[in-house]
């Protein structure tokens, strides 16, 4: 069995003025190619499907699209779930339509599909729904998929699902429970099984040598849902596919391979993958999983780059002319608007242009447009206080914190 997965494909995304969406449509079809070229059995994609819960037309067309050809006439399934960025309602809404095309997807984390028969063209079957898991029959293979999936919900949300919101207990001890129950119903040798999820993941014992992970859990964790651990990982569960996490890495390999592919595409400055990835999944009978990266080759590049002086910017974004760039350049006076203008005329893709004044004894005495040297929150926390003469409130504060997320 050959499985595809996939996440986090922020369909309708923009940066500041820049749609991205000549770029998605060419990694979309990157990673059709690829499924075609694998022939895998199925496709996994793992959350945030659109950029926002109200995306463009184009995003939604380019989705079903996506999504159609990937199940190459009802031959391989695709499994897709709600992320963060997903309106539930709007990932379950062509439900009818998708059912019948051997597309799965589920907006809620109690969401239960419907057992159709998809006819006698093709060998694909729903074997088994319950709340929060499917089992499949493929095409070809007569070894079923069993996914138990988890789409992205708050942790209040999450445990109103589950039907806990009243209990004591913490979100990582109900999803345990919820997950294994599942497992040891449905998930047995005789299967591969796959368990989705779009939250953050972390192995315990690794967080604190991963400096990578801080960066990443001030910006998704907060005001999301608490982080769950490796250890509650069903142990008949052969591979954990994850979404939410931009960087594809492994989170550990214990008890399965517990792994986000990443984004297809760099959406933020401060992504530090530069290389993208689709992950292909291989089960053999009678062997453990494996599963390997594909790269991905498509899509402009995002840098984020401090120079000195003019002359020295100049030489250095004709050198990165495909890529998006945020720029701040040490000058020893203000840029003039014919600098500006320079500058902004060398580059197509000059995101963000902002000086940074050096005195004669280096020390930095003023910024130009934008303070690039604070951070949003900082630059929000000045803003109130201009607003409306006080520091924000730290429940307004965590408020911004989770839309920022
Ligand atoms: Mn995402």
């Amino acid at each position: 069995m050959k499985i595809l997965h996939t996440a986090d494909w922020h369909l309708g995304k923009k940066l500041g003025n820049f749609s991205r969406l000549e770029e998605q449509k060419e990694v979309m079809n990157e990673i059709c190619e690829i499924a075609e070229q694998e022939n895998v059995d199925a496709v996994l994609v793992i959350g945030d499907l659109y950029d926002t819960f109200n995306p463009p037309t184009e995003a939604v067309q380019l989705l079903y699209k996506t999504l159609k050809r990937l199940t190459r006439n009802l031959t391989c399934p695709v499994v897709a779930i709600a992320g963060n960025h997903d309106s539930p309602d709007r990932i379950d809404a062509p439900e009818p339509l998708a059912l019948e095309c051997g597309i799965f997807m589920f907006g809620y984390p109690m969401a239960q599909a419907e057992k159709l028969d998809l006819g006698s063209s093709s060998n694909l079957k729903i074997l088994h729904t319950d709340k929060g898991f499917i089992e499949l029959k493929l095409n070809k293979i007569d070894t079923p998929l069993r996914v138990i999936h988890t789409p992205y919900a708050n942790e209040l949300r999450l445990k109103q699902y589950l039907g806990s919101a009243h209990r004591e207990e913490n979100l990582r001890e109900i999803l345990s429970i919820h997950w294994k129950d599942l497992a040891e119903k449905y998930c047995d040798k005789n299967g591969v099984n796959v368990l989705l999820t779009h939250l953050f993941v972390i192995n315990k014992g690794e967080v604190e040598k991963d400096e990578n992970l801080w960066e990443e859990k001030s910006i998704l964790h907060v005001g999301g849902a608490q982080a769950i651990y490796t250890e509650q990982i069903p142990t008949q569960i052969d591979y954990v596919g994850l979404g939410h996490l931009h960087r594809c890495h492994a989170v550990s390999h214990s008890p399965c391979p517990i792994v986000y592919s990443g984004s297809p595409l760099m959406y933020s400055f401060g992504d530090t993958a530069d290389e993208k990835y689709v992950i292909i999944i291989e089960k053999e009978e009678g062997k453990p999983l494996t599963y390997t990266k594909k790269l991905l080759t498509k899509g402009k590049k995002l840098l984020r780059k401090n120079i000195e002086g003019i002359e020295k910017s100049l030489e250095w974004l004709k050198e990165n002319k495909n890529a998006i760039v945020e720029l701040t350049i040490t000058t020893e006076d203000f840029l003039t608007a014919n600098e500006k203008q320079i500058l902004t005329n060398a580059h197509r893709n000059l995101h963000t242009l902002s000086s940074y004044i050096k005195s004669e004894t280096g020390q930095n005495i003023g910024t130009d447009i934008g303070k690039m040297d604070k951070n949003i929150e900082e630059l929000f926390a000045e803003y109130h206080k201009i607003k409306k003469q006080s520091l924000p409130s730290d429940s307004l504060m965590d408020l911004f914190k989770e839309l920022l997320s």
